[in-house]
């Protein structure tokens, strides 16, 4: 047997650069590249790996530096989520905190069913220096370190304490990243001197690996399941979540939505399946969806779910569905996801399986009564988006007139990132995707601080489309550092950040349960109450990301704010486009609720309000046994 003898890094680097996947006879590089940040544990060994490969030649694995380890993971999530997750980037980081600083991305990866892999660098195995700088020592195990926090956030997680382990940690790793099914955060913790070690490997370790992305797809007897459910409903909904989109099943989703007169409403991670403008597009579903898709929901007595997880927005916390006899078929490449709502279980492709549900309902129609209703209430809705558009609310302009100006000025192909706070609903609510790649909304895990982060990841994974990335001014503070890398990097995003002195999103729900807005402005202590409501502070965001490297263009209106997006749109430069806007201005309701709890008892009369509305929502909640 011919062997290569290399460190453990190198192999690692060397095998990676080595793997491609493959889905409908399409091969790309499974692992095109790999982020990092160097400390103690991967400097000398996964660092000097990297080095050597750019050097020499010997394995194509290109480097990017991030400013911080979550950020870096994000921007892996944000680049897998573009490539449909068929690609994933590595991670690279210290011992310690390096590494734990990944675990909140880990944590989003896998809440979102996205592909990343973790090289942790761990403590050493020799266990000679014990305990190293920024090792965690317990006395119930001396095996543990903070690395094994991965374990649970993992969906593929081994400690390669000894080289012989590696081959088999590897495979196992690419297994899982290429599985559509089992994907999520996969973590490989690397001991420090373990990733400096030699070893003669088998030179087909490095052999050219393709992982199939498999396309499963329905039984036959699921099927006729499934079909025997659609045919018999009077009122079915479609609810399409983010596998449609993964699975590329978009025009099968709209031929299907046009055979059967279906309508189809979209979750977050959905929105993009259907364009905004087909005849069976119906809005976002759920605690933010659209008063349209929620009134077809209430009465649905069928709900076909394809490839949704079914997240408590999505189901207003399981207040949605009011029909007393609703059923659920779910169309799922997870059996996990499948079997929710004890549904009929389709475990399969979406696509696949959205091919064969039209072909075994070939000639079967939805009442010509049913779609005449969601038209019109569909006709009066858009025009009450149509309002919010223009609403001319002063002095500051409304978020919602940013947002919509921002989709009026977005091309087909643009993309706009946001995760957390006020923007998923209004966005949800308001959006009008016209491509699948548009709406990169990560609502699974709703990461303040994804944002920028997950902005760069989608630029690098499709530098052809521009990328508008959407932030709050609590997000941005929490997470502003991935501009650095986006302007070392020469990759071009267009930010939009989003000032409005706090939490608009925790402070409107904290007014709403009764909490009177309590700890969600930013603002200086005012002495007289005791609370952070005194004065605006003298924090510059603009500055802040002028500091940054970024060209900045500062407006407080409307008219100036699409100026400004012209000159964005116009440079090469990562710019960030700020606006002020009214945190109080009204937006469209959804007509949904969403479960938040109230306290029980309280000495306060808003929170006592409060929570006799919340148990007279809480009454509306189902089982769905
Ligand atoms: C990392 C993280 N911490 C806390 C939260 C809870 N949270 C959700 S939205 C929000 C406030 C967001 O503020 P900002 O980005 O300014 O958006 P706005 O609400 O003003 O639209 C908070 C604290 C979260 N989603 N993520
Ligand atoms: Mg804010």
């Amino acid at each position: 047997m011919a062997t290569i003898r290399l460190t453990v890094a190198q192999a690692v680097v060397r095998f990676l650069a080595n793997q491609y996947s493959e889905r409908d006879g399409h091969e790309q590089r499974l692992i095109p590249g790999c982020f990092g940040i160097f400390g103690h544990g991967n400097v000398a060994g996964v660092g000097q790996a990297l080095l050597e490969a750019q050097v020499t030649g010997s394995a194509d694995l290109p480097y990017y530096l991030a400013r911080n380890e979550q950020g870096m993971v994000h921007a892996s999530v944000g680049y897998a989520t573009t490539r449909n997750r068929l690609q994933a980037l590595a991670c690279t980081a210290s011992i310690g905190p390096g590494s734990a600083n990944m675990l909140t991305g880990a944590a989003l990866a896998t809440t979102n069913r996205i592909p990343v892999l973790l090289l942790a660098s761990d403590i050493f195995a020799t266990r000679v220096g014990s305990p190293v700088l920024q090792e965690l020592e317990l006395p119930s195990g001396y095996d543990i370190s903070v690395n094994d926090a991965f374990r649970p956030l993992s969906r593929f997680f081994d400690r390669v304490w000894r080289p012989e382990q590696l081959p088999a940690a590897l495979l196992g790793a690419m297994r899982v990243l290429a599985d559509p099914a089992e994907t999520g955060a996969v973590t490989l913790a690397l001991p420090q001197d373990v990733q400096a070690e030699a070893h003669d490997w088998p030179e087909e370790l490095f052999a050219r690996r393709v992982w199939h992305v498999a396309r499963p797809v329905p039984e036959r007897a699921a099927l006729a399941r499934a079909v025997a459910a659609i045919r018999s409903a009077r009122r079915p909904l479609l609810v399409a979540g983010g596998g449609v989109i993964y699975s590329e099943a978009t025009a099968e989703l709209a031929r299907f939505a046009e055979a059967t007169g279906i309508p189809v409403a979209d979750t977050q991670a959905g929105k993009g399946a259907i364009r905004w403008d087909h005849p069976q597009a119906v809005g976002g579903v759920g605690s933010t969806g659209s008063p349209v898709a929620n009134a077809l929901a209430r009465d649905a007595d069928l709900v076909i779910g394809v490839g949704t997880r079914y997240s408590d927005f999505t189901t207003a916390s399981r207040t949605a569905f009011q029909h007393p006899d609703v059923r659920f078929v779910n169309l799922n490449v997870t059996a996990l996801d499948a079997a929710k709502h004890a549904g009929v279980m389709l475990v399969a492709d979406a696509r696949a399986g959205l091919v064969a549900l039209a072909e075994a309902l070939s000639g079967h129609h939805v009442e010509d009564d049913y779609t005449r209703s969601h038209r019109e209430h569909l006709d009066r809705w858009n025009h009450v988006v149509d309002e919010a558009y223009h609403l001319g609310h002063q002095p500051l302009p409304a978020q919602t007139e940013i947002i919509v100006a921002l989709n009026e000025f977005l091309g087909e192909r643009d993309v706009v990132v946001q995760a957390a706070g006020s923007m998923p609903g209004d966005l949800q609510r308001l959006w009008r995707a016209r491509d699948p790649k548009q709406y990169h909304v990560e609502y699974g895990y709703s990461c303040m601080g994804y944002e920028i982060a997950g902005g760069l990841g989608a630029k690098l994974a499709d530098p052809e489309r521009e990328v508008y990335v959407l932030v709050g001014d609590g997000s941005y503070l929490m997470m502003a550092q991935e501009i650095v890398t986006a302007v070392a990097e020469g990759i071009k995003l267009t930010i939009i950040l989003v000032q409005n002195h706090g939490f608009a999103s925790i402070g409107s729900l904290s007014e709403q349960l009764g909490s009177q807005r309590f700890g969600t402005s930013y603002r200086y202590r005012n002495p007289k109450t005791g609370l952070l409501d005194g004065d605006i502070l003298p924090v510059d965001l603009a500055e802040n990301a002028a500091s940054l490297g970024a060209d900045v263009l500062k407006t407080r209106t409307v008219p100036e704010f699409r100026a400004a997006l012209e000159r964005a749109a116009a440079s090469d430069q990562t710019t960030v486009v700020y606006v002020e806007t009214d945190p109080l201005a009204p937006a469209p309701e959804s007509e949904a609720w969403w479960d938040v709890p109230v306290s029980e008892v309280s000495a306060l009369d808003s929170t006592q309000q409060a929570r006799a509305v919340y148990e007279a929502a809480k009454r509306g909640q189902r089982p769905y046994l």
